[in-house]
């Protein structure tokens, strides 16, 4: 035998699979393969892989994920690791000397905006590891959040062309498509299908993603008439329904184009469902609850209730009576926001205007709704605050709390908020219906995938169970005191921090020092999350370094991570400030090797997974009552970082499993925030703190130049004078400042005792295990999925 034969007698079938296909692909061999070349081919191999389980669970109650993103980063590394071919990849690259980075180089994050879909894509990870059926629905978007850039400080958006190097993970289903309806427009949604590959590779889900294509490819008949704009208008009237995802991560208030989205997927799907049960049951619909458990991941998809209504009555000869108590038990509906800006409400007009045919049913769903109030005694003045429809607006998460047997919140106190105030008639009305469910996230990405060395070091404690229980990362406490293993474990920390310093030495071109602590605030742009409290902080220590005030301070890079929506004035005024205290900062020999701040160039999930393993303060400073979870926060954690965070969120519970002792807890807790807020007077505190008075007037003092723009300004009024719509330092920044940077110091002097620091950061890790998406998923499916 040749060794050439040898050779690839000793190769897996995977393996074979890869050079085959390059070899048929591109008439190539591995060493001579560019990169694209190479992530095609093992894709390619991989799909093989997953195609043997797809789709295997087909029996019992299917549960449909629906949700308007699905953030599931790079599909590649971890669609490898799942399927246990990660191994086998690097080998056979290695072999043809080849780096297994490359594949890293091509594929970009894909869809969503920040936390609602990267939990959409922690989900549906979680389900499919333990065999549970659970599909995702969403839209193909042909552009997904923008690529953020800076120039001069300033932030700037360009395409996402995500599809650029082609798709490999999907496969379009031509002959599963169906179609949409709207006034005076109709088109084809198309699918394509993502395996979504279970931990072990046993279970492999799917996430239908749809895409919109017109009824009718080219019209020849206008073409021929030499009307060529026209000829193409309807295609491009179609594809602009998925051609990109909407940027803003709380509303985008009337945009008729995100209502057609909206009802575009929410259709396609359930024309999906009905037809695939019509197929098992024929027409007889009351089974269908147990078939389908449906999921509204925010009211985004909400527009499903009066549609799937629409369907029964209007094609399945259903009465109300018949069709509302299925649908109500079909449907569950998950909040994750506080915020009454967020909250979604179409304006009557234009429901009416883009799908009359889906408004019929929901003045039927308000009628109902009205019968139903009456019957409790809750009359005039009263309905108010439950009403559907108020005269000019359809109050979407109203419509979804009344057509869901579930409503639940995403950590605890966001769920005792939604009680308290911003659901709270309904649960008044309906207190039944809500629930709590705590986030989590998905180990085998945050931990196990991102964070090799890690994982390895607790593996070789406790086993691997960890990685399908996360619970078991308790035993890891056993080792708390012993010296070798916080070695090694500050050692791992040490090396990631220099993964990261090499990474951003390549990509921003900026030289940082291992040697500093790293402390991180990385999630979206939003006056609620604070960036701007964080930058004064950092404003004023670096005058107080330069005035001697502070001693002994451990030198800190400063990191940020963050994507502002294009049109939010007041967020891209917080990056460029920031930029500009970056650039004091840098420019000033008195702070150098003390401090640094950077930040990092379009922060998404690929950036997470580098940023994570090498955080050591987590910083978590939203205004209690702002966050609703959180997820990074136990991102972080689960790396081994503290967390430095107000009582708001998950960040509550983070603290109730670490201990309080073992992060870094500060500022005004809900309750006294509400009891201030009427009174609450920030000008008083800027005028009696001189050094928060100094940090806020560097906005409009001179210190920085906005360019001209008028941003800081702006970001000052807001403070001291109220915007627009709201009062003054809406969100404690003044209130909370003394306690954020006493706090922050306490956490920075006790860095210089590594023993203690470290125990803290190992401490957090080892109790990160109820924070696993696993027991969220396992929580959805026993208490409202399973219908008992
Ligand atoms: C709505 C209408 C029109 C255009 C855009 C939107 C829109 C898009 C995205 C509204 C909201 C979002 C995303 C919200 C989000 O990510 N919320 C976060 O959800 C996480 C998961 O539950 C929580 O951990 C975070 O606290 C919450 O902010």
């Amino acid at each position: 035998m040749t060794s050439e034969t040898e050779k690839r007698n000793k190769m897996s079938q995977f393996q074979k699979d890869v050079i085959s296909f390059l070899r048929l692909q591109y008439g190539k061999a591995l060493a001579e393969a560019d990169a694209t070349e190479i992530y095609h081919s093992v894709s390619a191999a991989a799909m093989c892989q997953a195609r043997k389980n797809w789709g295997r669970l087909e029996e019992g109650k299917k549960v449909c994920y629906f949700s308007a993103e699905f953030l599931v980063g790079r599909l590649v590394s971890g669609n490898l690791v799942n399927l246990g071919l990660a191994d086998q990849t690097e080998e056979l690259l290695r072999e043809n000397g080849v780096d297994a980075s490359v594949l890293e180089e091509i594929e970009d994050d894909a869809l969503g905006n920040g936390g609602l879909g990267r939990l959409a894509a922690c989900f549906l990870d979680s389900a499919a590891t333990h065999g549970i059926a659970m599909n995702g629905y969403g839209i193909r978007y042909r552009y997904g959040l923008f690529r953020q850039s800076f120039e001069n400080g300033f932030q700037k958006e360009t395409a996402d062309r995500w599809l650029r190097f082609g798709d490999p993970w999907s496969v379009r289903r031509e002959d599963e498509r169906v179609r949409v309806d709207f006034k005076g427009q109709s088109v084809w949604a198309v699918p394509y299908d993502y395996p979504v590959i279970g931990y072990g590779g046993r279970t492999v889900n799917t996430m239908r993603l749809w895409q919109a294509e017109p009824m009718e490819e080219f019209r020849f008949d206008l073409f021929n008439e030499q009307k060529y704009d026209k000829a193409y208008e309807e295609r491009n009237r179609a594809e602009a329904i998925s051609a990109v995802l909407y940027p803003n991560d709380d509303t985008d208030a009337g945009k008729r184009l995100r209502l057609k989205q909206q009802y575009f997927f929410s259709s396609a799907s359930l024309r999906d469902l009905v037809k695939k049960y019509e197929g098992k049951y024929g027409g007889d619909f009351s089974h269908f609850s147990e078939e389908y458990a449906i999921q509204l991941n925010d009211t985004h998809p909400v527009v499903s209730i009066p549609e799937l209504l629409r369907i029964f009555m209007e094609e399945k000869g259903m009465s109300f009576r018949q069709a509302f108590p299925i649908i109500r038990q079909t449907f569950a509906y998950t909040n994750h926001t506080v915020m009454a800006e967020a909250l979604e409400k179409w304006s009557v007009k234009l429901f009416r205007s883009v799908i009359p045919q889906v408004y019929r049913y929901v003045m039927m769903l308000q009628r109902s709704l009205l019968k139903a109030l009456e019957q409790k005694g809750i009359t005039g003045q009263a309905q108010a605050p439950y009403l559907i429809m108020d005269g000019s607006l359809v109050h979407m998460a109203r419509m979804a709390v009344y057509g869901s047997h579930a409503v639940n919140g995403v950590a605890q106190i966001h769920t005792e908020i939604l009680k308290k105030s911003v659901l709270k008639e309904w649960y008044q009305l309906t207190p039944e219906k809500f629930q709590n469910k705590t986030n989590g996230i998905t180990q085998r990405k945050w931990l196990l995938q991102c964070n090799p060395a890690l994982s390895r070091f607790i593996t070789e404690r406790i086993g691997s169970g960890w990685i399908t229980h996360l619970d078991q990362l308790k035993k890891m406490e056993r080792f708390q005191n012993d010296p070798e293993t916080l070695r090694r474990f500050g050692e791992i920390k040490r090396r990631n921090k220099q993964v990261l310093a090499d990474y951003i030495e390549k990509v921003e071109g900026v030289t940082v020092s291992p040697d500093f602590l790293f402390d991180v605030q990385a999630k979206r742009l939003h006056e609620y999350k604070r960036q701007l409290l964080n930058a004064f902080s950092i404003l004023d220590i670096y005058y107080g370094l330069k005035e001697g005030r502070i001693a002994g301070f451990t030198p800190t890079l400063f990191l940020f991570g963050a994507k502002a929506a294009p049109g939010y004035f007041r967020a891209k005024g917080i990056i460029k400030y920031i930029s500009e205290i970056a650039k004091l900062i840098d420019g000033d020999p008195a702070v150098r090797g003390r401090m640094q701040v950077l930040f990092l160039t379009n922060y998404g999930v690929s950036y997470a997974e580098k940023l994570m393993p090498a955080a050591e303060i987590s910083e978590q400073i939203s205004t209690a009552g702002t966050e609703a979870s959180g997820t990074s926060n136990m991102k972080f954690m689960l790396n081994g970082a503290v967390t430095l965070g107000t009582y708001d969120g998950a960040n509550i519970e983070i603290v109730e499993q670490a201990g309080e002792d073992n992060n870094y807890i500060f500022g005004a807790r809900i309750e006294e925030i509400e009891k201030i807020r009427e009174s609450y007077d920030p000008v008083k505190l800027y005028q009696s703190n001189p050094r928060l008075r100094r940090a806020v007037d560097s906005l409009v003092d001179g210190t920085f130049s906005d360019g001209g723009t008028g941003m800081f300004r702006e970001l000052y009024d807001a403070l001291l004078k109220g915007a627009s719509w709201h009062q003054p330092d809406h969100y404690f920044l003044l209130k909370d400042f003394d306690s954020y940077q006493e706090t922050r110091l306490r956490a920075n002097r006790e860095y210089q005792n590594p023993e203690l620091f470290y125990r803290k950061c190992y401490l957090n890790m080892a109790n990160a295990g109820k924070f696993s998406s696993d027991r969220t998923i396992r929580q959805y499916y026993e208490e409202i999925w399973s219908n008992r």
